[in-house]
């Protein structure tokens, strides 16, 4: 008779279950997604002593030099977050990517300046918290109960690089950006501190290798060593923060840059495998938000300015400053039939910074009518800048 073998017992296999903790941060990690945050990421709230240290050095060294509210006080509050919120628990940063192919400046004769992208379309100030606002509803509706937040982007009172990178939302570059695995550096940071407890993600173990190519290209040379960024060289500084004058010899090198400048972005290999899907709020409503036409800045109203840029990062240059920069754009793209538009605005714009920069461009294009203009000018001048310019351009520029 046979006899059947008995069953063997079948061995225990123990599937390890997400704690709540993990099983809730993943959840508001898709709700995140939901609400229009492209990437977010989890980090604990423990301060960020190591960052303090970079700042200090940075502050001492003059890589912040320009920004008043950069004080060593400042960074130290920015590396603690128990100064915004007793008791939080944990940050959750996220992203809004904004890469996109773009048809490039129209071939319509016009001579056009260059915005950098983050800044084209509805300001950032304005989208990171909205939507971050519509996540933390969602998050107390999930939970059901009330959730202490803080909102934060671009705030004097932390560091939104160091949060994202401690997330793991993405690595520094040598360009000191923050690359995000699929969208390059082409993300808009922000930070919700909340009081809730959530599962912190691990920072990515990433870095750029013996690349160096945003070193040797950046325009001006800002980017003194692997993550280190001298601010007061860099032509995004010179074209947002800087109130007065752009120093002579760095206006040589900012091209066509108006506002802000993307070449050490533009230039990283991670930028080719970027997601071509930028966020339609960052979009330019016209050509004028991404490639504004030069003569147009310079001749710009303040009724214009504000009509045209409000609700942009752009109202930050102020029209001065777009007008200003635009003048040291047609320095750098311009040719002697700008010369026309050039003489006017050193002739006879409202703001002698403005006029005393037109009055460099005449000295950097030459030629008669710029020489000419440049005569004029010197006449009727009372401003002592704008007299030291077109003497410097008289002597040095339009020969
Ligand atoms: C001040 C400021 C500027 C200044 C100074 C720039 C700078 N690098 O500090 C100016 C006006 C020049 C500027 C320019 C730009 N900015 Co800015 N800026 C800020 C601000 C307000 C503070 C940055 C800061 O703390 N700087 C202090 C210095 C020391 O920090 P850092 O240069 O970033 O250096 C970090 C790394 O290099 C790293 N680090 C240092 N040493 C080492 C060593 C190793 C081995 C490693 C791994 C890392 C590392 O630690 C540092 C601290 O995080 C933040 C918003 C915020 N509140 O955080 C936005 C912010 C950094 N800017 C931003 C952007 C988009 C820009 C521009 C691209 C805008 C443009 N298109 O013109 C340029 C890029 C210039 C550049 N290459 O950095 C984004 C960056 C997004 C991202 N994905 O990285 C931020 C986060 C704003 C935001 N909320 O999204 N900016
Ligand atoms: S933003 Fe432009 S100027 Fe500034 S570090 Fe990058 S490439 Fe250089
Ligand atoms: S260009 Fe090269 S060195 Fe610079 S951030 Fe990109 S990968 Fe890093």
């Amino acid at each position: 008779m046979d006899v059947e073998p008995a069953a063997q017992p079948r061995p225990l296999l123990l599937v390890p279950q997400p704690s709540p903790r993990h099983a809730l941060a993943q959840r508001v990690k898709t709700l995140a997604r939901k609400h229009g945050l492209t990437v977010s990421a989890i980090t604990s709230a423990a301060a960020f002593p190591e960052v303090l240290t970079i700042l200090r050095d940075r502050i001492a060294a003059g890589h912040l030099a320009g920004m008043d509210w950069f004080t060593a006080e400042r960074a130290a509050a920015s590396c603690e977050p128990r100064t915004l919120m007793a008791e939080p628990r944990a940050i959750l940063s996220v992203g809004v990517a904004y890469w996109g192919q773009d048809a490039g400046k129209p071939d319509d004769g016009v001579p056009r300046g260059r915005i950098s992208r983050y800044a084209r379309g509805v300001d950032y100030h304005e989208v990171l918290p909205r939507r971050m606002r519509a996540l933390h509803a969602s998050i107390e509706a999930l939970v059901g109960h009330a959730v202490e937040c803080r909102f934060l982007t671009d705030h004097a009172r932390i560091v939104d690089r160091a949060v994202a990178a401690r997330a793991g939302l993405g690595w520094y570059g040598k360009n000191a950006c923050v690359i995000v695995p699929g969208h390059g550096s082409w993300v808009m940071l922000g930070e919700m501190l909340l009081d809730l407890d959530l599962e912190p993600d691990r920072p990515l173990d990433r870095d750029c290798g013996r690349c160096a190519i945003c070193i040797d290209r950046c325009p001006t040379g800002a980017i003194v060593a692997p993550y280190t960024i001298h601010a007061p060289a860099c032509i995004s500084f010179q074209t947002i923060e800087q109130r007065g004058a752009i120093p002579r010899e760095l206006r040589g090198r900012m091209g066509d840059w108006v506002f802000g400048c993307d070449v050490c972005q533009e230039v990283c290999p991670y930028t080719g495998a970027a997601a071509d899907d930028p966020d339609p709020e960052f979009l330019p409503a016209s050509v004028e938000h991404a490639y504004p036409s030069l003569p147009g800045l310079l001749d710009m109203s303040t009724r214009t300015f504000r009509g045209r840029y409000r609700g942009t990062a752009v109202m930050r240059a102020r029209r001065v400053g777009l007008a200003r920069n635009a003048a040291v754009a047609l320095g750098n793209i311009g040719t002697e039939d700008d010369a026309p538009v050039l003489a006017r605005a050193a002739l006879g714009h409202d703001e002698a910074l403005v006029r005393g920069h037109a009055a460099w461009a005449l000295g950097r294009i030459g030629g008669r009518a710029a020489r000419q203009a440049l005569a004029r000018a010197w006449e009727r001048e009372r401003d002592v800048g704008a007299r030291e310019e077109i003497e410097w351009a008289l002597e040095a520029g339009a020969r």
